[in-house]
């Protein structure tokens, strides 16, 4: 390996001239923008357990009333990427998110794209474009960049929902605005992708755009997931039980940005997952288990325990091993990552 030149190296005069004209060396800045073999890998091994967030953000519920805050959450920061940046990795930001009952998250849409998946409660809905999408334990709901979003909760306890946005990479973008709107304040009792996109491999043929970026589907209900799932492990003895969940008119993820999917762990079941470039969050719907993460480990260097409803974090290009820790339940994680921004830049 070349051993390059230091800032240090250079006459102070010529680092002034350098600076007084806007203009820095590329040699001394080389080796860290452009690491021989392997990235930076800035995301850190993280279990944010729901046990210790739940008591935090329920006094949150009781700290600020829903006026003060618009969104009432607390943002799942990974220190690897410094706190006050949140990101959960580089291009994704997560939040854990509380409305009580009565209360409504006020109608507004922005340029990064959301989806949500519920973590307890029952009850509420968030309405997107006027399509009333009922919210159960495990749902995906999007919200796609452009679209009018408010969240209204008439159940009776709280509802806490996972946030997913692609915020921190459109913040950098210097592409991160919101409008403010009425209240949507819809009638209906479902929403329309409900019906359109309730079957697999059948499409309507009621709106010709056939394809569009972000998917049309705005819900995708957990009992359908956990159900494809289950049947797959019924034909599929062997192997990495897993799905992805995609726009259904094109078979593309369901944002630009970010990809999801579902993993289901048999009883007993250690996996490894393929190694990808992709850094990796981790959201569990049912079941406990362990986090195995090649040169990242809790201190004692074993695997990082998780139960139901917490989530996780792993940087890429590292080799990760999930396994269930019951030998009679099935475990089913959803996944979050950054795999349609590799595929797009060719990289993945
Ligand atoms: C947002 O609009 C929501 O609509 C949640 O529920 C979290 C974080 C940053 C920017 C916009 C929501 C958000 C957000």
């Amino acid at each position: 390996m070349t051993t390059l030149g230091t800032l240090e190296e250079l006459p102070i005069e010529y680092r002034e001239a350098l600076t007084d004209r806007n203009l820095v060396p590329l040699w001394p800045a080389m080796r860290s923008v452009l690491p021989y073999n392997v990235p930076t890998r800035d995301t850190s091994v993280i279990n944010w357990d729901y046990q210790s967030i739940r008591p935090l953000l329920m006094q949150a519920g009781e700290l600020t009333p829903i006026e003060k805050a618009e969104r009432r959450v607390l943002i799942l920061a990974n220190p690897g990427h410094g706190l006050e940046n949140i990101q959960a990795t580089p291009s994704i930001y997560l939040g854990m998110q509380l409305i009580l009952p009565g209360e409504t998250a006020p109608n507004h849409r922005h340029t990064p794209s959301a989806v949500r998946v519920i973590v307890e409660g029952e009850g509420a809905f968030t309405t997107v474009d006027g399509e009333p999408c009922k919210m159960e334990r495990g749902d995906l709901i999007l919200t796609p960049a452009g679209k009018w979003h408010e969240h209204t909760h008439e159940g009776d306890g709280p509802i806490v929902w996972l946030d997913v946005l692609d915020l921190p990479l459109m913040y950098r973008l210097n592409g991160s605005w919101a409008i403010e709107g009425e209240l949507q304040n819809t009638d209906k009792t479902r929403d329309k992708s409900y019906s359109d996109y309730s079957a697999s491999g059948v499409v309507p043929n009621i709106e010709f755009q056939r394809v569009t970026d972000s998917s049309p589907q705005l819900r995708y209900p957990w009992s359908k997931t956990r159900s494809c799932l289950t049947e797959m492990a019924v034909d599929h003895a062997e192997g990495l039980l897993s799905i992805s969940y995609v726009n259904p008119e094109s078979g593309r993820s369901i944002f630009p940005s970010i990809g999801f999917g579902a993993i289901m762990l048999r009883p007993g079941e250690t996996q490894l997952l393929p190694k990808r470039t992709t850094p990796v969050i981790f959201h569990v719907i049912e079941g406990a288990g362990s986090l195995a993460v090649e040169g990242h480990s809790s201190t004692d260097g074993s695997p990082i325990n998780f139960v139901d409803k917490d989530t996780l974090s792993a940087p890429g290009y590292t080799q990760i091993m999930l396994k269930n820790n019951s030998t009679t339940e099935p475990l089913f994680l959803m996944t979050a990552d950054e795999s349609p921004l590799h595929e797009y830049l060719g990289i993945f």
